[in-house]
C-alpha cells in the first residue's frame, strides 16, 4: 500500500527522532491516523478499515517502548472498529475516526496542563528540582510552580548521548526558571542540595515500576540513598495494559553511532558499543506518580489500568495475550 508522503514523514519523524518525548510521539501517530482518513481512496467502510489498520501497524513499529504510541492509536481505533461493527457507513466512520484523533490530541495537551497544576502543589518555594531527559510533563510542573511565584531552582541533566538535558534547560531559561545544566555523572555530587527529582516516563508498568531515559533509574536509587524524594509526570496514557498480563515493556536500543563517531568504530573494531534508550525504575524508589487524574503512590497504578482500560480487559487477558496483542481488543475513553 502506497503510504501518503505526510505519514511516512510522520513514521520517519518518530523514528529518527526528530519526533521525541513519548507524549509527542502518542500525538503524531494519531494525527498519521487523521491524515490516513483525510486522503483516503476508500470506496466504502471496509477498505477505510483496511487503510487505518496498516498504517496503525505501520506506526507501531518505529519505536517500542513508549506505550503512549500504542494507546494513542488504541484510542482511535477502538472507537473506529467499534463504529463499523455497528453498521456505520464510510462518511460516520471517517467522522468517527477524525473526531476520535481530535479528542486525543486535545485531552494530552489537557493532561500536560492538569499534570502541571496538580503536581505543582508538591513544590514549596526554596525548592531546589532535579530533572532529567526531556519531559513536557515533568517541564508542566517545574513551569507551573515557577509561574505560582515559588522561588525555584532546577538542575537538568545532559542526558547523553543526545543531550535531550539541553532542550529542558533552554526551555526552562526561556520561561525564566533559573537552571544549571549538569553532566549526568555528576547527579550523586549534587544530590544532597536536592529537594526533589521530576521526571517523566514512556512507560508505566501494573506494578508502578517506570521505563523512562536512561539513567532513570540510576538517578532515582542516588535520591532513594539521600532520601529525597522522586516524582514521576505520566498522563495515564503511558501506563501499558500488557504489563496486566505480565508482557515487559521491551526497552530500545539504538545505534552505536548515537554514542561514538564512525571512526571510532573503525579505529576500534573491537570495542562492543551498547546503547540502551530507557530503563526501568522499580516502584521502591518512586515516591508518587502524578498523572492528569490526580496523584497515586507507584502500587495504584493498577487502579489506573483497571479505570482506563475498564475491566474488559480483565476478560481479554483471559483469553490469552494473542488477542489482547493487537490494539483491537481494548476500549480506552
Ligand atoms: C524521552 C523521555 C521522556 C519521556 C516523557 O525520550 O524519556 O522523559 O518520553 O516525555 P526520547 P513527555 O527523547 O528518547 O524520546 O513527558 O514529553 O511525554
Amino acid at each position: 500500500m502506497q503510504l501518503p508522503k505526510e505519514i511516512l514523514e510522520i513514521a520517519e519523524g518518530i523514528k529518527n527522532m526528530r519526533i521525541r518525548g513519548a507524549g509527542r510521539i502518542a500525538k503524531a501517530a494519531v494525527q498519521a491516523l487523521k491524515i490516513t482518513v483525510e486522503r483516503s481512496q476508500a470506496k466504502n467502510p471496509e477498505e477505510l478499515i483496511k487503510e487505518l489498520d496498516y498504517v496503525a501497524k505501520y506506526l507501531l513499529h518505529t519505536r517500542p517502548t513508549a506505550v503512549s504510541l500504542p494507546n494513542g492509536i488504541r484510542f482511535v481505533m477502538y472507537r473506529v472498529k467499534t463504529a463499523f461493527k455497528n453498521g456505520a457507513n464510510l462518511e460516520d466512520l471517517k467522522i468517527t475516526a477524525i473526531d476520535a484523533a481530535d479528542k486525543f490530541i486535545k485531552n494530552s495537551e489537557l493532561a500536560i496542563k492538569r499534570i502541571g497544576e496538580i503536581g505543582a502543589r508538591r513544590i514549596v518555594s526554596g525548592d531546589t528540582i532535579l530533572t532529567h531527559c526531556n519531559s513536557s510533563a515533568a517541564i508542566s510542573v517545574i513551569i507551573t510552580a515557577f509561574k505560582q511565584g515559588k522561588d525555584i531552582q532546577v538542575y537538568a541533566t545532559e542526558t547523553r548521548p543526545l543531550f535531550q538535558g539541553r532542550i529542558t534547560a533552554r526551555t526552562l531559561a526561556n520561561a525564566g526558571v533559573p537552571v544549571t545544566l549538569i553532566v549526568d555523572s555528576a547527579v550523586r555530587f549534587f544530590m544532597n542540595e536536592i529537594d526533589k527529582v521530576v521526571v517523566g516516563a514512556d512507560a508505566v508498568a501494573a506494578n508502578g515500576a517506570v521505563v523512562n531515559k536512561i539513567g532513570t533509574s540510576q538517578i532515582a536509587l542516588v535520591a532513594h540513598e539521600a532520601r529525597t524524594r522522586m516524582f514521576v509526570a505520566a498522563e495515564t496514557y503511558k501506563f501499558s495494559p500488557e504489563t496486566m498480563i505480565g508482557e515487559l515493556v521491551k526497552i530500545e536500543e539504538r545505534s552505536p553511532l548515537e554514542v561514538v563517531d564512525e571512526e571510532f568504530l573503525r579505529q576500534n573494531p573491537n570495542v562492543k558499543i551498547r546503547n540502551p534508550s530507557f530503563d526501568v525504575t522499580p516502584p521502591e524508589y518512586i515516591d508518587l506518580i502524578i498523572t492528569e487524574k490526580g496523584v497515586i503512590p507507584p502500587q495504584g497504578a493498577v487502579l489506573v489500568l483497571k479505570e482506563e482500560f475498564g475491566w474488559i480487559i480483565g476478560e481479554e487477558l483471559i483469553r490469552g495475550k494473542e488477542v489482547y496483542s493487537t490494539y483491537e481488543s481494548c476500549g480506552i475513553d
